[in-house]
């Protein structure tokens, strides 16, 4: 078997938005994102830290849907590398020379075997860090892509899959007889990319880092500001699983956007790995808060390498089925 590309990082995400001008709305004037460049079809966009061209690319199309994940990896040579483990796995792989993607270099792209379209690049365009551009931030100001979360129609073989392309697992909720969801990193922090057990492959949401939780409480009054608060889907609040503190938002096209801050390093090879069980009220929500169904029951749709809509499997187990009476405050779920 050819060996894995090293992975460094998540690097950036496609979407296909079917209104432009509105999508530029929420991710501009609401989450405050930097745009690097942008014509009639396409935005292209990154937080204050970040020094790659973009990490989120707007693209104008008729469906809503996931268009792309792509991960960073280590050196030009890994992408080589790419081509030839996702060939040998029988993958439809697509080599995209350089400027093929707007400040992206040469790139391998690939219909990866749990179905998503996902690309591997090194070579990048350079922007200017905007770290100490105090005078430009706004009040709610992300610094970076965080991570990926895909919902999965059967997580263990999603976990399968990563742990072979050399990710390595910091938490997950299971019980005795499933595992339900699963936190996959390859840079030191909780994860690049997690998977949450649903009808899938479908994208569950796209996650930027703030600084600090006040610019994440500032974004939810934006929104109020805006009347626009019927698009705070959950939160704010505190995670139990990687302890981070979270807001999750609905774009105008539905896709889900999480704002977070404040997860762990795990950058030791012995870190150690949190297995929350299935009926603790605290895994999802450390307060202990319900959890719209909406949040465990909707996703984006995920296009292939040509563009179609990627039918789905159903799941093999519900968190939320298996959760009931664990969360919310139906019964209490605390000591007797
Ligand atoms: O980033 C995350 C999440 O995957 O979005 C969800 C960290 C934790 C959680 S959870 O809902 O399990 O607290
Ligand atoms: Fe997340």
């Amino acid at each position: 078997m050819h060996p894995a590309p090293e992975i460094l990082r998540a690097g950036y995400a496609e979407l296909v938005c079917t209104d432009l001008e509105r999508s530029r709305w929420f991710y501009v004037d609401v989450l405050g994102l930097i745009v690097t460049e942008e014509n009639d079809e396409a935005i292209y966009l990154k937080g204050f830290d970040e020094f790659l061209h973009h990490s989120l690319i707007l693209r104008r199309g008729p469906v809503a849907a996931l268009a792309k994940l792509a991960f960073r990896v280590c050196s030009p040579d890994d992408v080589d590398k790419a081509e030839l483990y996702f060939r040998e796995l029988g993958s439809d792989v697509r080599r995209l020379p350089a400027g093929t993607t707007r400040g992206i270099g040469d790139a391998v792209f690939v219909h990866d075997p749990l179905g998503y379209p996902v690309e591997y690049f090194f070579d990048a365009e350079h922007t200017e860090r905007m770290h100490q551009q105090y005078h430009r931030m706004p009040s709610n100001r992300l610094t970076r892509l965080d991570h990926f979360n895909i919902t999965v129609p059967d997580v263990p073989e999603g976990q399968k899959y990563y742990s072979d392309l050399g990710f390595r697992l910091s938490e997950s909720i299971e019980d005795d007889e499933h595992v339900y969801a699963a936190w996959y990193f390859r840079k030191p922090t909780t994860h690049d990319l997690a998977l949450t057990s649903g009808d899938g492959p479908r994208l569950h949401h796209i996650a930027f880092s703030a600084a600090e939780r006040e610019q994440i409480l500032n974004t939810a009054d934006i929104l109020g500001a805006y009347e626009s608060e019927h698009l705070i889907e959950r939160g704010p609040g505190r995670h139990g699983v990687t302890n981070a503190f979270y807001l999750y938002l609905r774009d105008p096209d539905g896709h889900r956007i999480e704002l977070y801050t404040s997860d762990y390093y795990t950058g030791d090879p012995d870190s150690p790995v949190i297995r929350w069980d299935v009926s603790n009220p605290r895994r999802r929500s450390w307060w202990g808060h319900d959890i719209r169904a909406s949040w465990y029951e909707e996703s984006s749709l995920v296009l292939d390498l040509d563009g179609n809509v990627v039918p789905t499997r159903h799941q093999v187990a519900s968190e939320r089925a298996a959760a009931i009476g664990a969360d919310g405050f139906g019964i209490p779920a605390g000591p007797e």
